[in-house]
């Protein structure tokens, strides 16, 4: 019998991350990391999420740009994504600015990022780009769209969703007609349109572009000798194709990855201290809106050895213990209460203490009869004994942590520092 062969696009398909924006909106907690590095889900950090989505789909050959605080996002994806194989023509190769072409030393908008990188990807022997952004949350089976975009000739297929209409200042936003093709595409418009029909709602793009990799050259190409061009997708090289060429919007319901338990497809971009709070608060919730525990379609990280979370009684028979909440490994509950919380790997809670709807980094420690709710700790934070966090906006103020505007406490090390030298 003749073997069937691999018909699979996304065989011929590169992951192109972008992840060199600076996320100034998540303050502190991007001090010293890039977004896509911020941890995310007990585990993972936030670029896992489009890299393993890359990976399920069956992309193998993948590429991240990146620029701003980098080091810690760069150690993460050596780590965590070491296992692909260069000889079995699977890896994820790192692009930092200012190593390519020409004299410009850092990638000016997202598509000089690519521009920058024309002959490395030259070299991967690739037919299709698939564009995404590094610091989304969403689980989406890209080889869905890679077959739209084949099936309908596209030069370029933009992954879009619906979001409120006043939301939409934040997206490129984009018209199309019955057989969604783009018609027309705003980026970031002030006064968003709505979707015909539909007066609250808009037609956002996720940032997710593919295009045929020999397009996309050429137009790159012609967007650098343009002056007044800021090299950007969003604003310079999506708009020129919608115009001039053919681009056709692909609906993220047609190929987001549910296991049955999500009633509806989830999309977040923890962009703000408040959504990043709430979407990991959520996961702790009896029905969480996102699945995690998907055995067909992990997400993949570098995950330490470390041994398993531990509860334990105190020496006064004090319980340790955790309620809807998720605790990685190497987490020590010693004789404190937490509730609503999810902790990273490595944290440590000592007697009388209680954490109440908390998000707690990696390697916190907790001392004695602290009580926390409503806050994000940065990794390596200790809290000094008996603090109080979260009861009282004026008083997290006056302790010189973050009262964000949802009124969520940001706790880092320098701020810990600065108080404990008050
Ligand atoms: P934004 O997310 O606002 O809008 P941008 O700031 O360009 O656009 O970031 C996109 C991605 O590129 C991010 O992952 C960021 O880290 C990265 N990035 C930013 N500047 C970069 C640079 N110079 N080099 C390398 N990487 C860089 C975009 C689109 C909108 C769309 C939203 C969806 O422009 O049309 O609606 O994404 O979130
Ligand atoms: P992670 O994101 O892995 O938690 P760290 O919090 O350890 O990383 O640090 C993020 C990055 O910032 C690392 O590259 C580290 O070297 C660097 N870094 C940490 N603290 C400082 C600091 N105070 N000043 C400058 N760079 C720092």
């Amino acid at each position: 019998m003749k073997p069937t062969p691999n018909t699979r696009l996304s065989n011929r398909a590169l992951a192109f991350v972008l992840a060199g924006g600076r996320g100034s909106r998540l303050k502190e907690l991007t001090d010293n990391r890039a977004k896509p590095a911020v941890y995310f889900g007990g585990k993972t950090r936030i670029v896992d999420f489009a890299l393993s989505n890359a990976l399920n789909s069956g992309i193998r050959k993948m590429a991240i740009a990146t620029q701003y605080k980098a080091h810690s996002l760069i150690r993460h994806c050596q780590r965590g994504w070491g296992f692909l194989r260069a000889e079995r023509n699977e890896f994820l190769d790192i692009l930092p600015a200012s190593q390519r072409m020409g004299e410009t030393k850092w990638y000016v908008g997202t598509a000089d990022a690519v521009t920058q990188n024309i002959d490395i990807i030259d070299s991967y022997d690739i037919e299709y780009i698939v564009i995404l952004a590094g610091d989304h949350i969403y689980k989406m089976d890209y080889e869905i769209m890679l077959q739209q975009h084949v099936n309908t000739g596209a030069d370029v297929t933009i992954g879009c969703l619906t979001v409120p209409r006043m939301e939409a200042t934040a997206f490129g936003v984009m018209h199309v007609d019955t057989d969604s093709r783009i018609t027309d595409f705003l980026e970031k418009p002030s006064d968003p349109p709505s979707i015909p029909g539909d007066p609250d709602h808009a037609l956002a793009s996720m940032g997710i572009y593919i295009f045929d990799w020999k397009f996309l050259r050429e137009r790159l190409l012609a967007d650098m000798e343009d002056a007044n061009s800021s090299h950007d997708f969003g604003h310079d090289i999506i708009p020129h194709v919608v115009k001039h060429g053919k681009a056709m919007a692909h609906r993220f319901s047609d190929s987001c990855v549910t296991t049955g338990l999500e009633t509806e497809p989830y999309w977040r971009d923890v962009g703000t201290i408040d959504a990043f709070w709430q979407a990991n608060i959520d996961l702790t919730e009896f029905t969480p809106p996102l699945d995690l525990y998907d055995n067909a379609w992990p997400i993949w990280t570098y995950s330490e050895g470390v041994p398993p979370a531990k509860f334990i009684h105190n020496e006064d028979g004090r319980r340790g213990s955790a309620v809807s909440s998720m605790v990685s490994g190497n987490c020590i509950i010693s004789g404190s209460t937490v509730t609503e919380s999810l902790l990273f790997t490595g944290v440590r809670t000592h007697s009388y203490a209680s954490l109440d709807r908390v998000v707690a980094l990696p390697d916190v420690r907790v001392r004695r009869k602290a009580q926390l709710s409503n806050c994000v700790i940065d990794r390596g934070v200790e809290i000094p004994e008996g603090l109080v966090v979260g009861a009282d906006p004026d008083l997290d103020r006056a302790n010189g942590f973050r009262v964000s505007e949802g009124g969520v406490v940001l706790i880092t090390k320098t701020m810990i520092e600065a108080l404990n030298a008050k």
